[in-house]
């Protein structure tokens, strides 16, 4: 059978731009990474892994890609450089919420986030962040560049959003002393697995409205071991699912993205969770009502 090349190989007959409740951007963008390289393969592989995810969510009984999931051609800014590309992307995602839309933005690295997620501000005022990442991302700037990976959070919450950030596990002391001073709530790594100690306040923190910005080295190495910036420790895909499903089941998860992977050859198991990955966020934020609680088990 021919596969296509949208996201979860759907036919683009049935899920055309205009009947999509889902937009996929896949932004191959790579410019500014400080150690590994290869996220600009990043939406190419995810894509590519997703034609194999069961289109059937056991855990919501839901075939979640019936909304309509529309995949665009991956998006390059003319301009390489970060602001350029960062207003452009602005754009493009603005004009895509013109319409009742779920926009989910595949990296590439993680500061082209600032884009979508100021394109999601202006079209939700009252919106806040979730952020899973390894790295506080909180640095003013990273050799002297302000538009690197290293400050994808600084930038991306200059409008003053209000942010939880989650798996944090190396981050400096400016960082630390800035993230204090804002108030932000810093969930390490180390607090994970006790989600009833720090979800209360996770979730009082966040407003209604959330977007999620996932970088992929949130997980523990041994899971996803190619990305920009390798860290070890790190989250379980249950740890995850488990704080996209609380968040779903108290907020409206009105947008996403999933940055920094990087593809390595000979080992296709981390695309796959990747894209499996998106498909479940897309679940939970397009189905709320069908989220088990954390009661219930997921099983
Ligand atoms: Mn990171």
């Amino acid at each position: 059978m021919f596969l296509s090349n949208n996201f979860l190989g759907i036919p683009e007959a049935e899920n055309t731009l205009e009947k999509s409740r889902v937009v996929v951007l896949p932004v191959p963008y790579e410019r500014t990474v400080s150690y590994g390289v290869g996220t600009r393969n990043g939406p190419g592989a995810i894509l590519e892994a997703s034609r194999y995810v069961e289109l059937y969510d056991d855990e919501l009984d839901e075939e979640v890609s019936r909304v309509g999931i529309h995949t665009l051609p991956p998006w390059l800014p003319d301009r390489m450089e970060p602001e350029a590309c960062v207003e452009a992307l602005a754009g493009v995602v603005s004009e895509l919420l013109a319409k009742p839309r779920f926009v989910l933005t595949l990296g590439g690295e993680h500061a082209i986030a600032t884009g979508p997620i100021r394109a999601h501000h202006a079209r939700y005022p009252g919106l806040s962040i979730l952020h899973f990442d390894a790295h506080g991302d909180l640095r003013d700037e990273y050799e002297g560049d302000r538009h690197s990976h290293a400050c994808a959070a600084r930038r991306f919450l200059e409008t003053g959003l209000p942010s939880v950030h989650v798996g944090i596990r190396s981050i400096s002391r400016e960082e630390v002393d800035f993230a204090k001073r804002q108030g932000l709530l810093i969930v390490s790594n180390r607090r994970l697995p006790n989600m009833d100690g720090w979800m209360p306040e996770a979730l009082a923190r966040l407003t209604d409205e959330v977007y999620v910005t996932f970088d992929v080295d949130f997980f523990d190495g041994s899971l996803v071991p190619g990305t920009g910036t390798p860290e070890p420790g790190g989250g379980t895909w249950e740890q995850a699912l488990e704080i996209l499903r609380r968040v779903a089941a108290e907020k409206t998860i009105v947008g996403a993205d999933v940055v920094e992977h990087a593809p390595l050859p000979g080992n296709r198991a981390p695309d796959f969770l990747v894209a499996k990955l998106c498909y479940k966020l897309l679940g939970y934020s397009l189905f709320p009502g069908k989220v088990p609680g954390p009661d219930s088990g997921s099983g």
